[in-house]
């Protein structure tokens, strides 16, 4: 064929066609292809090489879900250089903290909306009692008993159970008690200690986080795992956190989606970098998506990366594209231009525009509705 000739020729020349032949035979690529993949300066040819296996897993489909984001306190004791939306105390120039009733009054207020999933990620509050986060979950099941809570990252887990003197394993059984039906993945940033130690360290271990979804799978959860990328990490300690990542799938299959996340500089203490280019982006959904063979799903998070990142990503190993979120400020103080929401019907527009087939999931990948065809 024509033109899978002229592509392997190009491969060849790119040095890829062994790590080609690998993904086609669908064996797994070393510590060393990876490397190859993300020094590699054909970024066409790996994104060949990624859409060829995006679309053997998933064809055209492109998942999105009708989600609410919410972020019920950004007072946090911890003091990680990239991040723009903590504050140290209650009371600081832009601090907030919901009480329960406002946070409430978010689902109720969407009562005309056919959302299926809440997803809460906050600061680690020194002053708030366990129980502002096991009534927080009850009351939203309380108001829609269907809905799915993905809430508190690895990080918030491991500052819960020190905080108020419980294991990990119990604070994950006490939530789950609660309401609590996943983990997302934030608070992976790279698990590399040379890296925590100078971005995040005095938040939990790159170990822990693991070992903290591994319980949250032991006891039936599903998560995802991020990685921030960017910044001062090097190839080799992106390619050591997917293979991490990778080792964890292998011995629990508790994960759903990998999502990698894009620094932005503005706002925080690391500001004099520059922010990743869009090449950098859709090289690392690539390589995420050939080296995390046994992850479904690889998530562009628009507000991330863009919204013309996210659907470019969708033909660079991405088959998700997160949700409507509606009220996110992680990324907006951290300098992102992104729109704060989109409705589903723009973001299955968005998925149109870029060629592939919108499909709304539930947080679980459950096929909520097909779109049809406008
Ligand atoms: O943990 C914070 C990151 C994460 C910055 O699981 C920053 O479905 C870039 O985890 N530049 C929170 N990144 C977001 C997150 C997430 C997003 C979408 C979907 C899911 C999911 C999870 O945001 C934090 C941190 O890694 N972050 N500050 C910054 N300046």
């Amino acid at each position: 064929m024509v033109v899978l000739d002229s592509m392997r020729q190009r491969l060849k020349t790119a040095g890829l066609v062994d790590i080609a032949d690998k993904v086609e035979a669908r064996e797994r690529l070393s510590f060393d292809d990876a490397v190859a993949l993300f020094e590699s300066t054909d970024l066409l040819a790996l994104g060949w090489i990624a859409n060829r296996e995006r679309e053997r897993r998933h064809g055209d489909r492109t998942y999105f879900n009708h989600n609410l984001r919410l972020e019920a306190t950004n007072v946090c004791e911890a003091s990680c250089l990239f991040c723009s939306f903590a504050r140290l105390k209650e009371g600081d120039p832009g601090s907030h903290t919901m009480s329960l009733e406002q946070i409430f009054a978010k689902l109720r207020q969407r009562g005309d909306q056919p959302l299926t999933e809440v997803h809460i990620v906050n600061g680690l509050h020194p002053g708030l009692p366990f129980s502002y986060y096991t009534e927080l979950l009850s009351g939203l099941k309380q108001i829609r008993p269907g809905i799915h809570l993905k809430c508190f990252t690895a990080v918030e887990i491991a500052f819960f159970a020190d905080h108020y003197g419980k294991t990990d394993r119990q604070v994950l059984a006490e939530l789950k008690a609660a309401g609590l039906d996943s983990l997302p993945g934030g608070g992976a940033e790279i698990f590399a200690p040379r890296v925590r130690q100078k971005i995040c360290h005095d938040k939990c271990d790159g170990a822990r986080y693991l070992a903290i979804h591994r319980i949250a799978h032991d006891l039936g959860m599903r998560t995802n795992v991020t990685m921030l990328y960017g910044h001062i990490e090097t190839t080799e300690e992106r390619v050591d956190h997917l293979l991490q990542t990778r080792a964890l799938q292998d011995d629990t299959g508790g994960l759903q989606a990998f999502i990698p996340l894009a620094f932005h500089p503005d706002n925080n203490q690391m500001r004099k970098l520059p922010a990743p280019a869009a090449s950098e982006t859709l090289k690392v959904h690539a390589v995420a998506r050939l080296v995390l063979d046994n992850v479904d799903h690889i998530k562009a998070y628009w507000i991330s990366c863009g919204v013309e990142v996210a659907q470019t990503a969708l033909w660079f190993g991405a088959d998700d594209l997160d949700g409507t979120v509606q009220e996110e400020t992680i990324y907006h103080m951290a300098g992102s231009s992104t729109p704060t929401t989109l409705s589903t019907d723009d973001i299955e527009q968005l998925i149109r525009d870029a060629g592939r087939e919108p499909i709304e999931r539930d947080t679980l990948y459950n096929v909520v509705r097909i779109p049809a065809l406008q």
